[in-house]
């Protein structure tokens, strides 16, 4: 974005905005109205909701805000803030309905296009490389990609439809990469849509550690499964055994056995869980359990960053595993372009200097920290978006997923959510010491 010219950077911001709200439209027109108001899971909100709420962040940030112009609809901004309603309370609140929130989400747009155009996008703070209109992009898709989550809970036939992942086109790829001792730049002070918690960039010195080459997969969760993991509390943390004893888990959330095999459900397509994907909608506490089982651990996000990010001919921390490029469709599973993670090694060209493949994409990555501010941190531009979850409540996630839009998605970005949850597309990739002098075996 600091090459582009200042009418370059318009049509990419217009672009951007465009693209998540075709996502948003697709997820919301594939169901009924009865479907659109209805809460698919106390987890969830109703997706009118989603939708709404969308809009009425837009309406803040951009028309009101960068724009200076007069509220089109004060009077709503309470149902959906979202700190003042919880996930489960909000079917109950008097909600636009979908034709309403359609019409609204649509008249935001036109006039955050319309302050986009007189917009001075070079000028300070909030339009910096437009970072307000990056920032609604971003909150948009992840909302989609919350959305995306409500349709895996919806009972029902299939509505959502993409084309198959990649197959695999590398095999028998070594189970680690080594990754050896010393101290990498770790976040961003340049990157122009970094969000807070990504900032500011600082040295950080990793020790030396292996490190999976792939997310694990559903064959290699599957024997843990079937080893009994779920049954022996050896494996399992405390507050992870506690956790699965209370809710009687017994396997990856929407994962059947049947006939001797692992099956599951996937947006309404019931079918054999494929043995080289890696494992999808695990919580903290199985990912936890199933590396203990391994006889490794799960990385700290320091070291999934350094293996994402580090470039050992240079030095440098760069954007992604690959380079700076933003990524295509060769480098990573991102976008919702397909409905589940891909076949491991099935995406060379996004695999980082060391050898790790498809850290960007297909699965948010569990990693063993605690979502915690950087030294340095400022929060910006509103304490509610990064600053209110810091503390040891929150588990951090990398990566991102087959349904994270690239915008949303970079080696510096930072996801967190609840160790209990699964409703989210995670899986993880393990880690292990390596003493120094192991280095390289
Ligand atoms: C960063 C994905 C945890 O969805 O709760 C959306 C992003 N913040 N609206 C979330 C967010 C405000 C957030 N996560
Ligand atoms: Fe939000």
């Amino acid at each position: 974005l600091h090459l582009l010219s200042e009418e370059e950077l318009r049509a990419h911001v217009a672009e951007v905005l465009e693209r998540a709200r075709r996502r948003s439209a697709g997820l919301t027109d594939a169901v009924d109205d009865a479907d659109l108001v209805k809460q698919h899971s106390t987890l969830m909100s109703p997706l009118v909701w989603d939708l709404a709420h969308v809009g009425s962040q837009e309406e803040i940030w951009l028309v009101r805000d960068v724009g200076g112009r007069d509220p089109l609809r004060p009077d709503i901004d309470d149902l959906y803030d979202a700190f003042q309603h919880p996930r489960s309370t909000r079917p109950e609140l008097p909600l636009l309905g979908p034709e309403e929130a359609r019409r609204y989400v649509t008249e935001v747009r036109d006039k955050a296009m319309d302050v986009l155009e007189r917009a001075a996008l070079r000028g300070r703070d909030l339009t910096c490389h437009a970072f307000a209109f990056g920032m609604v992009a971003q909150h948009e898709q992840q909302h989609d990609e919350t959305m995306l989550a409500t349709h895996q809970l919806r009972r029902g036939d299939p509505v959502l439809h993409a084309p198959a992942p990649p197959p695999a086109v590398v095999h028998d790829l070594p189970e680690e990469v080594v990754v050896p001792a010393g101290p990498f730049a770790m976040g961003t002070s340049i990157e122009p849509w970094a969000l807070d918690n990504e900032q500011p960039v600082h040295e950080v010195f990793v020790d030396t550690f292996a490190l999976d080459t792939t997310p694990v997969t559903n064959g290699r969760y599957a024997e843990f499964v079937d080893d009994g993991g779920y049954t022996d509390p050896r494996w399992w943390s405390t507050a992870g055994w506690a956790y699965r004893s209370a809710h009687g888990i017994t396997a990856p959330r929407f994962w059947r056995r049947e006939d001797a095999q692992w099956w599951r459900i996937r947006f309404g397509v019931y079918e054999p869980a494929p043995p080289d994907e890696p494992v999808v909608h695990v919580s903290y506490y199985e990912a936890e359990a199933f590396a203990a089982w391994a006889g490794k651990r799960l990385p700290t996000e320091a070291e999934w960053e350094k293996a994402a990010r580090y470039d050992p001919a240079t030095g440098r921390s760069r954007r992604y595993p690959w380079g700076d490029d933003d990524p295509t469709p060769e480098h990573a599973n991102l976008g919702q372009r397909h409905l589940r993670p891909a076949p491991v090694g099935a995406y060379p060209r996004g695999a980082s200097p060391l050898g790790v493949h498809q850290l960007i994409g297909d699965v948010w990555e569990w990693t063993s920290s605690d979502f915690h501010p950087y030294p340095g941190f400022v929060a910006f531009p509103y304490r509610e978006y990064s600053e209110v979850f810091f503390g040891s409540e929150y588990k951090v996630l990398r990566g991102g997923s087959f349904g994270s839009d690239a915008v949303a998605v970079r080696g510096t970005f930072r996801n967190w959510d609840f160790p209990l949850r699964r409703q989210i597309f995670a899986g993880f990739r393990c880690a292990r010491d390596v003493r120094g002098g192991d280095a390289g075996v």
